[in-house]
């Protein structure tokens, strides 16, 4: 198959720089639709790959396509997953050069998908030996897991990632796969206890009540029906055409004995999420302003489960203890406190399960042997994209400056490497404007003065502080930021459409107006001390150990939600900067799901802000195209006489090319010679070049004959 990058493709261009027209927007989106309808999804801005979802399975991810892509470098094949994971992969293990392969865009977009897609040719195109397929194995398994327990339907994604992941997969020095970890990021914990109309819960619930035996919803005391569990109703959706919960169920138990959870342990994970279930079910009366519980046999059942005892349960779901420096004191909950202590209980057992998850699958791929295996990890990012709903809250700010904090990492990345290249080459290179998002970041998390740091001050703070306060503080602060928009100072039309408990973010992907109700709540994510207490002893040892005494004992004040997850992201941007990058953006054409629908307008938002236009313009500014001399020559030497049927003057390859190109009628300003490559300044250059060979490649003689014919 020859289908190298400058062969016209069935439909536009393969790679964006070749675009003639590209600066508009229009030929951009054109030039992806075009390709879209004709299923090749996949197309390049220079070395960026583009993914826009096809809904629909392409006969494009088979073993035979992986061997095709094996060890071929990235513009010998059409675009691909395979294409920019296999050019990674050769780096690490040719070059020992630590790789990330960095997956964004919104939800739905194919983000999931795609690092499956990584994940499957790295285990196809690695070492074959027995202790090494275990390990692949176990990387492969651990995603129906962290699926089941992390993904949830949502208005937007049958299958939405509600949870951030950082795979590292670590080689040994043939390239074969010998150990795994991974890193998960802010749970969306509050759909444990509430969802919106339309979507459900984590896969996990439904997984068991529809893929469990009798047996072990018997000992669980569950039944099949999914209205009978108040945590599973709200979104009045249960079952989906989509989704097969029976047999995701069966790959899920399958996968936790492939990854060595034991028989007890798996038990014990049931019991937790059926724990859940029934207190979602708990309510409460109040008598006399204290909150009782209504139904004590569900809490006497969910004290089975965890393993507590069932009457210090019902004490500490009904009543609260504040250690004030020495002075115990306990009080009855109302109602709604009572409520909240509830489900703050369900919220805080589901996550920290998560994470136990996370720690346990990477016990199982802990490598056994790490010799010779520094520097030889690729990581997969594969994060929540940005978010805009039409009421967006303190998980939409995370999700959301998570997204800015990338962003930034691409421009730095992008454009540095970009410069490295023209650098290391000695070529001059002319930097060209781009939006740098550095100062919506600083606006987020600047110490003391950022969005962060008001809302943890007004977390801390003694009195009375509200969500509203907080409000308050944050317009006093920002109102003269350009990237904050406050009510007051909102343009008319804006105005109309914000509350007065909203705030405006102008992000680099657009407005996103944020309701400040739950802010405080949600960062400042208490659990009471009772509960905490409670499940220190509990006879469950999962939850024991994710709820350690020593937690009670600590005198210091846990940090807040939003400075925990700032805190992981820089140490994640601090993991991937020390890596060299391959990314992925991924598109989303549609709002319906379904496959052969380009909505134009949708698409390209997307492209305006995962800043492609930009990227595409700093791949232009400097040169189109790139090649080191030896593969230039290769190609084309057939077009000189110099240089056919071997270049044989000394000075090697780089004196070849530069006969070559002249020979070829390159002007001054067509081209740059670097220290190992060739640069092309425009693609219609290439285009020329590469019409000749292919017009020509067939006939020596004839190629010969016109060449001279040409000069
Ligand atoms: V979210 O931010 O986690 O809500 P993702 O991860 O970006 O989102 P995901 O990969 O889950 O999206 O893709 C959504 C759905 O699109 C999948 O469940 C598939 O049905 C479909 N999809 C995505 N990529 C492909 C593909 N390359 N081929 C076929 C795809 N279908
Ligand atoms: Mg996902």
């Amino acid at each position: 198959m020859e289908t190298g990058l400058y062969e016209r493709d069935r439909a536009g261009v393969q790679d964006f720089v070749l675009l003639e027209n590209y600066q508009s927007e229009d030929a951009f989106i054109d030039n992806l639709k075009k390709r879209f309808q004709e299923n090749l999804i996949y197309t390049y801005i220079g070395q960026v790959l583009i993914s826009v979802n096809p809904y629909k399975q392409l006969p494009i991810y088979s073993d035979e396509h992986i061997k095709e892509y094996r060890n071929k470098h990235l513009y010998e094949m059409p675009p691909h997953v395979f294409a920019v994971t296999d050019n990674a992969f050769r780096s690490l293990i040719e070059e020992s050069r630590a790789q990330c392969v960095l997956i964004s865009g919104e939800s739905g977009s194919g983000k999931t998908e795609a690092s499956k897609k990584v994940l499957q040719y790295i285990a196809a195109c690695s070492g074959h030996q027995t202790t090494v397929e275990g390990v692949k194995d176990r990387l492969l398994k651990s995603n129906p897991v962290l699926e089941a327990f992390g993904n949830a339907k949502t208005n937007r994604n049958d299958n939405s990632s509600r949870f951030g992941k950082y795979m590292d997969i670590q080689f040994d020095y043939t390239g074969a796969p010998i150990g795994g970890n991974i890193l998960n990021y802010l749970l969306e914990k509050s759909r444990v206890v509430g969802q919106n109309a339309g979507e459900r819960n984590f896969h996990i619930f439904y997984q068991l009540l529809a893929g469990a035996d009798d047996k072990l919803l018997q000992e669980l005391n569950l039944q099949r029906n999914l209205n009978n569990y108040r945590y599973l109703s709200d979104g009045g959706k249960g079952t989906v055409a989509s989704i097969d919960d029976v047999e995701s169920f069966r790959i899920v138990q399958q996968a936790l004995g492939v990854i060595d959870f034991s028989p007890e342990e798996q038990r014990e994970i049931f019991s937790i999420i059926g724990s859940i279930l029934h207190l979602g079910n708990v309510s409460f009366n109040e008598v006399d302003g204290n909150a009782e519980v209504a139904k004590r046999d569900l809490v006497v059942t969910v004290s089975r489960l965890l393993g507590v005892n069932a009457t210090e349960l019902n004490a500490a779901l009904t009543h609260r203890t504040i250690d004030a420096r020495g002075d115990v004191v306990t009080s009855p909950l109302n109602h709604d406190l009572a409520v909240y202590a509830r489900d703050a209980l369900a919220k805080a057992v589901y996550d920290r399960l998560f994470s136990w998850l996370v720690q346990r699958l990477n016990i199982s791929l802990q490598a056994k042997d790490t010799r010779g295996a520094r520097n030889k990890v690729m990581g997969i990012l594969d994060i929540y994209g940005f978010e805009i709903f039409s009421k967006n809250n303190f998980e939409q700010f995370c999700i959301n400056f998570c997204n800015e904090k990338l962003q930034q990492l691409f421009i730095e990345l992008t454009l540095k490497s970009e410069q490295d290249e023209y650098r290391r080459e000695g070529i001059e290179w002319i930097p060209v404007e781009y939006f740098d998002n550095k100062v919506i970041c600083n606006l987020i998390e600047e110490k003391h003065k950022g969005i962060i740091s008001i809302l943890d001050e007004e977390c801390l703070r003694p009195g009375d502080p509200t969500d509203l306060t907080f409000l308050e503080k944050l317009t006093h602060k920002l109102a003269t930021h350009h990237h904050y928009i406050c009510h007051e100072k909102a343009p008319t039309q804006v105005q109309k459409i914000m509350g007065r408990d909203e705030f405006r973010l102008v992000h680099y992907a657009g407005e996103v107006t944020y309701s400040v109700n739950g802010f405080l709540d949600k960062n400042n994510d208490l659990l009471f001390r009772d509960l905490k207490e409670t499940l220190s002893k509990a006879g469950n040892s999962i939850v024991r150990t994710c709820f350690p005494e020593q937690e009670l004992r600590s005198k210091k004040r846990p940090e807040t939600a939003v400075t925990q997850f700032k805190a992981s992201l820089n140490n994640l941007m601090d993991i991937l900067m020390c890596k060299e990058p391959s990314y992925i953006r991924c598109i989303k054409p549609n709002d319906l799901q379904t496959p052969g629908v380009f909505k134009d307008e949708l698409v390209l938002h997307q492209v305006k802000y995962l800043g492609l236009m930009e990227n595409l313009r700093v791949r232009r500014a400097g040169f189109a195209y790139r090649r080191t001399y030896d593969l230039f020559l290769h190609r084309y030497k057939c077009l000189s006489k110099s240089t056919w049927p071997n270049y044989k003057g000394s000075g090697g390859s780089r004196e070849g090319v530069k006969l070559l190109v002249k020979d070829l009628g390159y002007g001054p300003e067509d081209y740059r010679l670097g220290t190992t490559k060739l640069f092309i300044r425009w693609p219609r250059t290439l285009f020329d070049t590469e019409d000749a060979y292919q017009a020509k490649k067939h006939d020596v003689a004839a190629i010969i004959q016109a060449h001279w014919k040409g000069l």
